[in-house]
């Protein structure tokens, strides 16, 4: 089995400093985040900003003035800024992250249920979101929230509307109002991707670490942090991505299971680092 690639979504848009005070919103918050969950062991951080306040933004200047301070301190770490922002904001504010040329960001696979709200991913959004991405040579990282997301973004490759092989899949489950957080779904999903496919799992809340387990054994890698999750255990908080990071490592140990560097997993994704 290939070194497992360990992604921390640090921040999100949607999770707030008053559901656990160590959710980052300034940028040295978002540094201290950053830095704890590559000393833990993640390759990658799944990068979402926010003002000073909280509010989440995809201002460019936002995203370039942190990309820049995790930089300082994680040289070597993948960044997969989100074009998936907050649900409501447009497509155009989404795609400002992509101007400042990542070699990865997220790309969206459908509208959904998202709770109450509902995140908007239309066809003619998801083909502006690959041009965007073919043109500035951004690797996405396909997020699919429901099964038919995956049909989706398949369809979608092979019309040469999204960047093709080899895909990095990214199947968030447990969203309330999306495909649930199973092992059987997760199998299903994972049986349906090209064989030259890498795919991870982000299991939503109690789901992060049985999903993180199913992850680790079938040969995926997986996604946490406080996007996802903001417990270590039930009733306990995490004081740090590094901490949720840290437990994924202490399962994959248990599992026999090597954990990849940044340098490592950029050659499991065939990226070239810019
Ligand atoms: N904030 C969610 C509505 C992504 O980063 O691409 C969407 C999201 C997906 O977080
Ligand atoms: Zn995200």
């Amino acid at each position: 089995m290939e070194k497992l690639i360990i992604t921390a979504a640090i921040c999100g848009a949607e999770v707030t400093k008053e559901q656990n005070p160590a959710v980052p919103y300034t940028v040295e918050e978002i540094v201290r985040e950053a830095k704890s969950a590559v000393d833990a062991g993640a390759a990658i951080v799944h990068l979402h900003v926010r003002e000073d306040d909280g509010t989440p933004t995809q201002g460019k200047e936002r995203f370039k003035v942190c990309i820049d301070a995790i930089r300082k301190v994680c040289p070597d770490v993948i960044l997969i800024p989100s074009t998936g922002g907050a649900v409501g904001m447009t497509a155009e504010e989404r795609l400002q992250p992509t101007e400042l040329m990542p070699e990865m960001a997220t790309l969206d696979c459908g509208t959904c249920n998202f709770g109450d709200d509902v995140f908007e991913n239309t066809m003619p959004m998801m083909r502006a979101f690959g041009k965007r991405m073919i043109e500035n040579n951004i690797k996405p990282e396909y997020e699919c929230f429901e099964m038919g997301h995956l049909d989706t973004a398949l369809t979608l490759v092979k019309k040469g509307f999204l960047p093709g092989h080899p895909m990095q899949i990214n199947f968030v489950l447990g969203v309330p109002g999306c495909t649930p957080a199973t092992v059987p779904d997760l199998c299903w999903l994972v049986n349906r991707i090209p064989a030259n496919a890498t795919w991870t799992v982000t299991g939503v809340g109690r789901n992060a670490f049985p999903m993180a387990a199913a992850a680790i054994a079938m040969g995926g890698n997986v996604r946490v942090g406080f996007e996802d999750n903001l417990y270590l255990s039930k009733g306990v908080l995490a004081k740090s991505n590094g901490e949720l990071v840290e437990k994924v490592v202490r399962l994959a140990k248990e599992l026999g299971r090597e954990i990849a560097t940044s340098v490592e997993a950029r050659e499991i994704l065939s990226l070239k680092k810019r």
